[in-house]
């Protein structure tokens, strides 16, 4: 039996004869070299390039144990989800994630394109750039990969047969319990609050019973309501950028799901450069231009995924219902219930829960750290309890700069 016919976690020099034996990326006389740089909570990413030309790629190993703690095992079969995902979202919005050269389903990895020109957009904010074009990219890439999967525009039993390819019951459950469950309810005593904030969140978050009662709508709806194949981990940890180029990366926990998912992510994740910004950027004039460019990018987000939204609509839907008129107008309002929804619960789980973002985690200053993670929570309550509410970009920023006020 051939080394690579049975599965096993590959170490760098496995990698390099990989490679050399599967791909036909590199040429004869390459001198290959590779290094293990994944910083995810889940999987092995290997770069290997060609020390004799500027030749690079990177090879995705799924292993069946999470990286962050051995207590999640997961099932690699997830690479797949990963590999099919990515292919099947560079057609729908092309240019907007990285090329797969192959998938290995007996190795469980994936080959792609090395993205090493871009960096994780999450350190790119800490370090205060900006990236003037994200906000278009990432909403045609939302309401391409969002609405074009859906029952408004595919043909209902082939949405339904795509719908049975995707949705590891492992990651799907990581999320109801890490995202949905436990930053309200520590049932299984995973959350690690940091020690200041302690009796403020055991008396506003794990108090609110009303906030219990919103979140576990939410789990349920999250559960059973296959509305699109959402990316389902659409954080600033899974987008690389350039000013000029966005890549979407990682679509292992894709799933038939609420769209609100994916864009309530984003927005999430906009907030918590904000967070970092007001509690790091010393320099006030400095601070407040950096915000007024977050700001302006959250609301471009909402706005510009509510412009492409309706006009992909009419140019793509197939469903003879979704022409009803008030239809389109009361479906684009329940996308941005869930996308207020999911901005407060991912702004929660990051700050209560085990998958901790460093736009919180680096605030140095104890009180700075403290002030952040209350601004951060004071809103996510509002974004779930009052999600109905939130209608435009502006409604996003008006009720962070609410809990800053505070
Ligand atoms: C056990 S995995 C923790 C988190 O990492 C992933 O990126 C997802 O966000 C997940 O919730
Ligand atoms: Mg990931």
């Amino acid at each position: 039996m051939a080394k690579y016919d049975q599965y096993f976690l590959m170490k760098p020099e496995d990698v390099i004869e990989y490679v050399k034996d599967q791909l036909d990326v590199f040429g004869p006389d390459a001198d290959l070299e590779c290094k293990e740089i994944g910083d995810g909570n889940l999987n092995y990413v290997f770069r290997v390039w060609d020390r004799k030309s500027s030749a690079s790629v990177i090879v995705k190993q799924s292993g069946d144990t999470a990286r962050i703690s051995d207590e999640f095992k997961v099932s690699i079969d997830r690479n797949r989800i990963e590999a099919e995902a990515l292919m099947l979202e560079d057609r729908l919005a092309p240019g907007l994630v990285p090329k797969v050269y192959k998938y290995d389903p007996v190795m469980n990895c994936t080959v792609m394109d090395d993205l090493s020109d871009h960096q994780i957009m999450r350190g790119a904010l800490i370090k205060h750039e900006k990236f003037p074009l994200f906000a278009d990219h990432i909403t045609t890439f939302m309401v391409n990969t969002l609405l074009l999967t859906s029952d408004v525009v595919m043909d209902h039993k082939e949405k339904k047969d795509l719908a049975r390819r995707f949705g590891s019951p492992d990651l799907c459950e990581i999320t109801e319990d890490l995202v949905y469950t436990e930053p309200f309810n520590d049932y299984k005593g995973r959350n690690i609050v940091f020690p200041p904030n302690k009796e403020w969140v055991e008396r506003e978050i794990y108090g609110d019973q009303e906030l219990l009662l919103e979140v576990s709508k939410l789990k349920f709806d999250f559960m059973t309501r296959g509305q699109a194949l959402i990316h389902g981990d659409l954080h600033t940890g899974s987008i690389f950028v350039r000013p000029d180029s966005t890549k979407v990366i990682d679509p292992e926990f894709a799933y038939y799901g609420p769209m609100g998912y994916d864009t309530g992510n984003v927005v999430a994740n906009l907030f918590f450069a904000w967070a970092n910004a007001d509690a790091t950027i010393a320099d006030p004039a400095e601070r407040a231009d950096y915000i007024q460019w977050l700001e302006k990018t959250i609301v471009d987000v909402v706005d510009l995924f509510k412009a492409k939204f309706v006009k992909a609509w009419d140019e793509h839907a197939t469903e003879v219902l979704a022409r009803t008129p008030g239809f389109r107008e009361w479906y684009l309002d329940t996308v941005l219930d869930d996308t207020a929804a999911v901005t407060g619960l991912e702004l929660s789980r990051r700050i209560l829960g085990i998958a901790k973002v460093k736009d919180i985690t680096s605030i140095a200053d104890e009180a700075l750290r403290l002030r952040a993670e209350r601004i951060c929570l004071t809103a996510a309550k509002e974004y779930i309890k009052k999600r109905t509410q939130f209608r435009t970009g502006a409604d996003f920023v008006a009720a962070f700069r609410r809990a800053m006020a505070q």
